[in-house]
């Protein structure tokens, strides 16, 4: 075991100012580098698409291998399910009302404020990011930077440069991705200096559009519906309310979602999906239609409604999602083969995960936003640096406002007191801390918006969730996990439970009061009077 790589705060931050005079003393004398990071996020990636969260539909293997080799988080959660949000948490380690990035459609990120690459950079290292930001600002905080614009595209994307330009790339956005990580790594890596580079993939974002070598993927797959795909919703406002229905015509569209175009088809979604596919070369385009024309004609000759239509379009979803997936998961594992082939894997830690979890079927659903299960999760699997003792599963609660202050820990820089997610780095070390975060605070802002998901927050304990949906309703949602894991039994306000019901408003007063939430639930409300 490298007993180095145990030090930790000062005793690291004085070895990195000493790195640079040791190294000219003699290799005899060199210290060992802090540990590099290599931070992999992608986007709308759920863990029920996951082989090593879940064997149901797909298989992972290069995802699988991170946590094969180094850990898996059971319990790993978002503050805020979307994606620009969850990067400003990410990125600052606070939560969305402290960091000012409360949604992607009106906010635009305070790029002055702190964020873990500017420490990291500051300590010495060397930062990198490639592919969404999703900020609406440029990136600061790294050497070296090359995004996609908005959302990005899956074919022929665009690129802005650090020079200001947009560049069009020919190919596959997960692709050109993956090859800009590992140019950078090859031909821009100071081997002098620890780094740590961010790849932030476009993949599996909304509309799902595979590499056409991994069209035929999966189409022979009958993937088993949730048994809460026709849910009804009773209790649930807010859930009956929204509009991320697969079943709908107009929140799941046939042409722009499931690429069921064909000349006089019209939809809402048409002219965006015109514009995508707008974007391919001949070659893509002729291998695109020579494998969707057929799925195509069949679709316009059966003219299915009603459930028949909904789970036709729920197979559709997963078979293109699936494939989408394929080629990330391939792409993550020529990073990996990167790190192993170059001697990196000793000294680097390797973290995959997503922006936020998402729907696959379950309520009736595709998106996010919600904080049930589903996008209230994300993966979060890692491979450690040697000296990291845990291996396996790590069952406390964790959340994505917890990597900035564990990256800054894992590079010996001290966590500043601002920052209200904690270093999961005891965690790594295969501690088991007494005194862990019993719950998860969790506020989603965006409404009214796509999708119409009212605004609510809540806590999530490991066993119970209680959450307020307010602003234009005003409504109280409690869930028993244990007893009800697919959340289809609102029991707030039902008998026997004023007990838990004071609990949890209780926790939920006192996490918003510990976040210094702006917005907290007024207790008691004429809500809670009649339970409590
Ligand atoms: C786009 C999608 C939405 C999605 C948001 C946010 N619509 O607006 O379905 O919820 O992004 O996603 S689309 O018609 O443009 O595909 S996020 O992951 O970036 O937050
Ligand atoms: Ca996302």
């Amino acid at each position: 075991m490298n007993t180095d790589l145990l030090l930790h705060g000062a005793a690291l931050t004085a070895m990195a100012t000493a790195t640079a005079a040791a190294t000219t003393a003699g290799p005899e004398h060199k210290p060992a580098q802090r540990p590099n990071i290599v931070y992999i996020m992608t986007d709308d990636h759920t863990a029920q698409m996951m082989s090593a969260y879940d064997r149901r539909h797909i298989s992972t293997p290069n995802l699988d291998r991170i946590a094969a080799d180094g850990v898996r988080f059971t319990n790993s959660f978002v503050a805020n399910s979307l994606s620009g949000p969850s990067r400003a948490c990410m990125l600052t380690g606070k939560h969305s009302h402290t960091n000012g990035f409360l949604s992607n459609e009106f906010s635009t990120f305070d790029a002055s404020q702190p964020t873990f690459p500017k420490y990291l950079q500051q300590a010495g290292y060397q930062t990198a990011l490639i592919g969404k930001w999703h900020l609406h600002v440029l990136p600061t905080g790294f050497d070296h930077w090359e995004i996609v614009p908005g959302q990005g595209d899956y074919y022929q994307p665009d690129f802005i440069n650090m020079q200001g330009d947009t560049v069009t790339h020919h190919g596959y956005l997960t692709n050109i991705i993956s090859d800009k990580a590992i140019d950078w790594l090859e031909t821009q890596r100071d081997p002098s200096r620890p780094f740590c580079l961010l790849i932030h993939h476009k993949a599996i974002h909304r509309n799902w559009m595979a590499d056409t070598c991994d069209l035929d993927l999966y189409e022979d797959r009958v993937f088993d519906l949730p048994e809460n795909f026709f849910d009804n919703y009773a209790g649930r406002r807010a859930a009956a309310e929204q509009e991320m229905s697969i079943a709908s015509p107009h929140d799941m569209d046939v042409v722009y979602d499931l690429k069921m175009w064909r000349p006089d088809s019209h939809s809402r979604l048409t002219p965006n999906y015109l514009y995508m596919t707008g974007r391919m070369d001949s070659a893509q385009r002729a291998r695109w239609d020579e494998f969707y024309q057929p799925i195509i004609d069949r679709f316009y000759a059966d003219s299915l409604s009603g459930d028949s239509l909904a789970v036709w379009k729920y197979q559709r979803y997963m078979r293109d999602y699936a494939k989408t997936v394929a080629s990330l998961d391939r792409n993550v594992g020529r990073v990996l083969d990167y790190l192993r082939d170059h001697g990196l894997d000793d000294n680097t830690l390797v973290v995959y995960t997503s922006d936020q979890g998402f729907y696959m079927g379950e309520h009736g659903w595709f998106d996010k936003r919600f904080i049930y299960e589903e996008s209230l999760r994300t993966p979060l699997v890692m491979r450690l640096p040697k000296g990291f003792a845990a291996h396996g599963d790590i069952d406390s609660m964790v959340q994505n406002i917890d990597y900035a202050p564990t990256f800054l820990d894992l590079a010996g820089v001290e966590i500043p007191a601002d920052m209200q997610g904690v270093s999961l780095l005891p965690l790594l070390r295969g501690e088991q801390p007494a005194e862990w975060r019993p719950y998860v605070y969790y506020h989603f802002h965006e409404y009214p918006a796509e999708h119409q998901v009212k605004r609510h927050y809540g806590i999530r304990t490991h066993r119970y969730k209680i959450v307020h949906f307010y602003n234009d309703i005003d409504t109280l949602e409690l869930y028993d996990l244990e007893a009800d894991p697919t959340e289809m039994h609102n029991i707030y306000g039902e008998p026997g439970t004023a007990n838990i019901t004071r609990r949890m408003l209780h926790l939920l007063r006192q996490a918003q009061e510990q976040y210094d939430d702006p917005i907290r639930f007024q207790y008691p409300s004429p809500l809670t009077d009649t339970t409590l």
